[in-house]
């Protein structure tokens, strides 16, 4: 009798509300012992990521269970040719804006593919993709990739995470190392983010014009005018063959911010460290179409940005203008003990050496500092630790930290698929920064290259717009006395919006900006916080828009990398929120909430809308003890996870439940579980 009416609730819930259905999430789950032909489920997960993808829809999420997956074959075979191109895993289904395929590790656990196993030499030999990305909207989060195989020496590099077209995807907490090339390398495609990933000990052996010439850690390589919008930040690259970051032959500009690179253009897991001679050797390039020129240049080139990174005890050159022909932008560098720490060569078609570069505020000490800086053309070279009318020269007492050394041994010798060397439990080797990283993902706060209290390098910058402490900005990545670390609080919960309704009619508990807290009032050292993501600004955590949903609470700022927590911050509640109306209510509308010493907190929160209700969007500027920003987060209501990033440029998360819209899906889904939860009993 209750079963019959349950029914019958669910089946006319589903008839009213069938229009809405279709949007409902699902949740599939993978795991190394499962079978493509099980449900999908948490007891009967899929095998392979490929089911998965057929089985996934826009906006669902798909879990992968812990263990390694080993990857025999791939959806292709070279054809006879022996430099053709094989597939293991294609990405070549899309979400949508907001409704992004959620590929992610089950919380806790760590999802591990293994790819060497694609040996079969009458169907792959040939170049090896391991992860091709094909599609757009895609999310991957927390999956290792490993043991990409080269298995002939007719071509260059194979690759780890190939993005051949996508845009929109976000790649965040991804750790690809061991592969015969480079961790992650993006061909073609716009506004992918590379969040908090990891790209380490790769190393293209068999590659034809030299052992070690083209596995980097990350290359960006646009080759589609439009494609902009490609950024990497707070992500590491060590022990590569030749690069950290290369961003060579691109038709639109790259930016990579907050990361760290060493140790390029070394021989993977070999103790001393051992050169490779065709391994190019740099931390971060910044660009160029070679030398001559190539053929890839466009008429107008694209200036990359290279900002807030740290490179060190790289072969050749810590960060590198790579015959670039116009000015990269390179802010807030810190680059130590590199064979060349800034080396500003660039060039005039066809082949001119030219000095090019955009520098300000960068910290250089150790070996070399500068090279190619005066050859002449548009180099714009002010406000840098060399820069003698700054009057100081750098030295070791001007840093927390200059002990670095490398791991003693390693547990075995590089191969592809081979074992890690330094793991995240070493705090020892390499000054730590390759341990740990924090709870929320971003990096490691460590004394390495951080500024003494003394430090000559403390208010010598200039401004560029970006939160700083004291008197001016300092040189290099990491802000004397910033706080907040990775998790800043700016001002003190400067509110936005204070009477938002979000959504008129449905929609559970719609909170537009939720708790954003940008500046920091006191990391866990006391330092600054380079990475400090200070209120990744939540913007509504569980689904916006609700009938009760307050628009823009607490503007979420970030700490950002040189947040200052605003001590004194008074935050300062938003003002006009404007409540929902029928389903398109806004919270938290119009709100300048004031988080830290003149730090404003919270701006503009929208709580829910009708089908995508956005809370709290929010620019919180907080928190720091002087001008520190609380955030320039747009947070959406809308969003499960976060609302954006700040201090980066990050994409936001992609919202889900919102609204109305949410409410009737929640209850749809409500419906669908139930409906569900019969059908997978039998
Ligand atoms: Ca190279
Ligand atoms: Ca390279
Ligand atoms: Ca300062």
């Amino acid at each position: 009798m209750t079963m019959i009416r349950r029914t019958t609730i669910a089946s006319v819930l589903m008839v009213l509300l069938s229009p809405l259905a279709a949007s409902a999430a699902n949740t599939w789950y993978v795991a190394p012992t499962g079978s493509d032909s099980a449900a999908g489920t948490m007891a009967a997960p899929f095998a392979t990521w490929g089911r998965a993808q057929t089985a996934a829809a826009a906006g669902d999420t798909v879990y992968f269970r812990g263990g390694t997956y080993k990857i025999t074959t791939a959806t292709n075979t070279c054809n006879g040719s022996t430099t053709a191109t094989v597939d293991a895993i294609v990405l070549s289904k899309s979400g949508t804006s907001g409704n992004m395929i959620n590929y992610w590790a089950y919380p806790g656990e760590t999802p591990k593919f293994d790819f060497s196993g694609i040996t079969d030499m009458t169907n792959y030999n040939c170049r090896h993709s391991s992860v091709r990305v094909t599609g757009s909207y895609l999310y991957l989060k927390g999956i290792e990739i490993t043991g990409t195989l080269q298995l002939n020496t007719d071509n260059h590099e194979s690759w780890g995470v190939y993005i051949t077209g996508g845009s929109n995807n976000k790649f965040e907490l991804m750790n690809s190392h061991h592969n015969m090339g480079p961790g992650f390398f993006l061909q073609t495609g716009g506004n992918n983010t590379f969040l908090n990933c990891d790209s380490h000990e790769n190393e293209d052996t068999l590659t034809n014009n030299g052992d070690g010439q083209s596995a980097d850690g990350f290359g960006c390589h646009p080759n589609k005018a439009g494609n902009t919008g490609n950024i990497f930040h707070g992500c590491r690259a060590w022990w590569n063959s030749d690069d950290g970051w290369d961003f060579i032959n691109s038709q639109e500009a790259c930016t990579v911010e907050y990361s760290w690179a060493w140790y390029q253009g070394y021989k993977p897991d070999a103790i001393g460290p051992v050169t490779l001679q065709a391994g190019n050797g740099n931390g971060f390039k910044g660009g160029g179409y070679g030398d001559p020129v190539g053929t890839a240049a466009p008429a107008t080139p694209p200036q990359h940005i290279v900002r807030f990174n740290v490179s060190f005890y790289n072969k050749a050159n810590g960060v590198y203008a790579n015959h670039s022909p116009v000015n990269t932008i390179f802010y807030n560098n810190t680059s130590y003990n590199n064979g060349v720490d800034f080396n500003m060569l660039g060039i005039v078609a066809p082949m001119t050496d030219i000095s090019v570069g955009l520098l300000r505020n960068n910290l250089a000490f150790g070996k070399t500092l500068t090279s190619e800086t005066g050859l002449g053309g548009p180099i714009d070279d002010q406000y840098n630790s060399w820069d003698s009318s700054l009057g100081i020269t750098i030295s070791a007492s001007d840093f927390q930290s200059t002990s670095f050394s490398g791991p003693a041994s390693c547990p075995a010798a590089y191969s592809a698929g081979g074992t890690v060397c330094v793991l995240p439990t070493d705090t020892t080797s390499f000054a730590g920064m390759a341990s740990a990283r924090q709870a929320d993902g971003s990096l490691p706060v460590l004394p390495f290259l951080h500024l003494s209290s003394t430090s000559k390098a403390i208010d010598k910058g200039t401004n560029l717009g970006f939160p700083y402490v004291g008197k001016a900005p300092d040189l290099g990545a990491f802000e004397y006395g910033a706080t907040g670390g990775t998790t800043g609080t700016g001002g003190t919960s400067a509110t936005g919006g204070t009477t938002g309704t979000g959504g008129a009619t449905g929609g559970t508990t719609g909170t537009g900006g939720a708790t954003g807290t940008g500046g920091a009032t006191g990391g866990t050292t006391g330092k600054g916080g380079t990475t400090g993501t200070g209120g990744a600004a939540t913007g509504g955590t569980t689904g916006a828009g609700g009938t009760t949903g307050t628009g823009g609470t607490a503007a979420t700022g970030s700490g950002g990398t040189t947040g200052t927590g605003g001590t004194s911050a008074t935050g300062s509640g938003g003002s006009s929120a404007t409540g929902g109306a029928s389903g398109t209510g806004t919270g938290g509308t119009t709100v300048t909430g004031t988080g830290g010493d003149g730090a404003t907190g919270g701006s503009t929160g929208t709580g829910g809308s009708s089908s995508t209700g956005s809370g709290g969007a929010s620019t919180g500027e907080g928190g720091s003890s002087s001008t520190g920003s609380g955030g320039s987060s747009s947070g959406t209501g809308g969003t499960d996870e976060t609302g954006a990033t700040s201090g980066c440029s990050c994409d936001a998360a992609p919202g889900t439940a919102s609204g109305s819209v949410g409410g009737l899906a929640l209850l749809c889904l409500l419906g669908l579980a139930a409906l569900r939860s019969r059908k997978r009993v039998r």
